[in-house]
């Protein structure tokens, strides 16, 4: 069953391990070769990934309005209402996120800012296979929308070859995409980073996949944006005796049922709540659907873990940076201060991670693999570009000049000088 940790131990054996995904190196190999092939041979290629990888090559590639249209009728009344309530709380929530451009210094002589601008076409990945998620279609697309994004383009693989699944069109329309895209894999990323004469180009490319579809990522970089390299999720709990052990058990199970290589820790001084929710975990995970899923990853990756205080816990859930922590302890707010590094924070006893993971507004695409020390989760900046602005009269210019000349010459850049002092007034 799920190990149970000292706080050394767990320091030791878990805290000390690499655990993004291992680049695998003939992942990378397929994914270069694919993506080569399509970036010269266009449509050809794609067509020729498709029937290799999906084995039917959809008879158009773009979904078209009448299939939109159906699809609403192919989802459950009560369906679409939680789509698109939950839709309404994200949208509500990354609505405060935006802002406008900024003038930063402004008087007669010198005024300087930044113009926010939204970036023009933006991809979104959506996986249809098993993880095929209307809730990341929400996610990826509201803010992009919200950024003022002109084009959102969805690409994700027909099921049967033929159609897409009904309920990531309807979460596409309730999101305000533009155009969907039946493909998906190494081939849909490589399309959408170089354009193919059905597929057009992107400037960034968002949102979740399998291992190939990162590695293509990681290899499309640079000519056109991502939003991250995604690893296994995680959720951290922090939790006293004021926490319900089925409670506990039901969260680390929400994160284990995701992917064997999902991570779920409990970080607790209660030696009773740590024995609790191991009997717990036992029972609950016998009557999930994804059991072996679940039972993998809490087996051999999850973690009770018994602390000293609680101080201690949040010492270790920062060397964690988890991609979720649940404070599950009384007055939860009173703890905020404590937390430097987590993805996104669940407070209190009735806030389980689901909620953020469908409804509440914040996003759900988030750091993994500890990069929440240095990243943040999905927002409408990840689809803005701030670009500076400055103005300087002629007098702001002659004050600055000596300056400006005595750094250009001492970068041996003449001509930089020059620049300046060839506007100078000569008396
Ligand atoms: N927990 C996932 C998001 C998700 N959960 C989608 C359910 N559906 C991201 O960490
Ligand atoms: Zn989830």
């Amino acid at each position: 069953m799920i190990s149970i940790y000292q706080s050394e131990a767990f320091q030791q054996e878990v805290l000390t391990k690499k655990t993004q995904n291992e680049q695998d190196e003939e992942v990378f190999q397929v994914a270069k070769n694919v993506i080569a092939d399509i970036r010269t041979n266009g449509d050809q290629a794609l067509k020729k990934y498709v029937k290799k990888f999906d084995q039917h090559v959809p008879t158009e590639w773009k979904v078209t309005d009448q299939e939109r249209k159906d699809a609403w009728n192919q989802v459950e009344a009560r369906t679409i209402l939680a789509l698109k309530n939950a839709a309404k709380n994200i949208k509500a929530f990354h609505e405060k996120q935006l802002q406008s451009s900024r003038f930063m210094q402004v008087d007669e002589d010198i005024v300087s800012g930044q113009l926010y601008r939204a970036i023009e076409k933006v991809g979104i990945y959506v996986p249809g296979g098993t993880a095929c998620y209307p809730s990341s279609v929400l996610m990826n697309a509201i803010p992009a929308v919200l950024a003022g994004v002109e084009e959102v383009i969805m690409v994700t693989p027909a099921r049967n070859g033929e159609n897409i699944a009904p309920i990531l069109s309807v979460a596409a329309d309730i999101a305000g995409v533009t155009t969907i895209y039946k493909i998906g894999g190494i081939q849909a990323i490589a399309a959408l980073a170089y354009g193919t004469e059905t597929v057009p180009t992107v400037d960034k490319i968002v949102g979740p996949g399998n291992a190939y579809v990162a590695a293509a990522k990681a290899l499309v970089f640079g000519d056109v944006g991502i939003d991250m390299v995604a690893g296994p999720s995680e959720v951290a709990i922090i939790a006293d005796d004021s926490a319900d052990p089925i409670h506990v058990a039901a969260d680390l199970i929400a994160q284990a049922e995701h992917d064997t290589n999902a991570r779920s820790f409990l970080f607790t001084p209660s030696a009773e709540l740590i024995e609790a929710t191991k009997k717990e975990l036992e029972q609950q995970t016998a009557v999930l659907p994804r059991e072996d899923i679940a039972r993998v990853s809490l087996e051999e990756k999850g973690g009770l873990v018994l602390v000293s205080d609680l101080d201690e816990a949040f010492v270790l859930s920062n060397q964690l940076a988890p991609e979720h922590l649940e404070i599950q302890l009384n007055n939860p707010l009173d703890y905020l201060g404590k937390i430097k590094h987590a993805g996104s924070v669940f407070l209190g006893h009735y806030t389980p991670e689901s909620l953020g993971d469908y409804y509440a507004g914040p996003n759900h695409v988030l750091p993994t693999s500890g990069t929440a020390r240095f990243s943040s989760g999905l927002s409408v900046d990840d689809f803005i570009k701030k670009t500076t602005f400055l103005y300087y009269s002629e007098k702001a210019l002659t004050d600055a000049a000596e300056d400006i000349v005595t750094i250009a010459n001492e970068e041996y850049l003449v001509g930089h000088a020059r620049a300046v002092e060839k506007r100078l007034k000569k008396n």
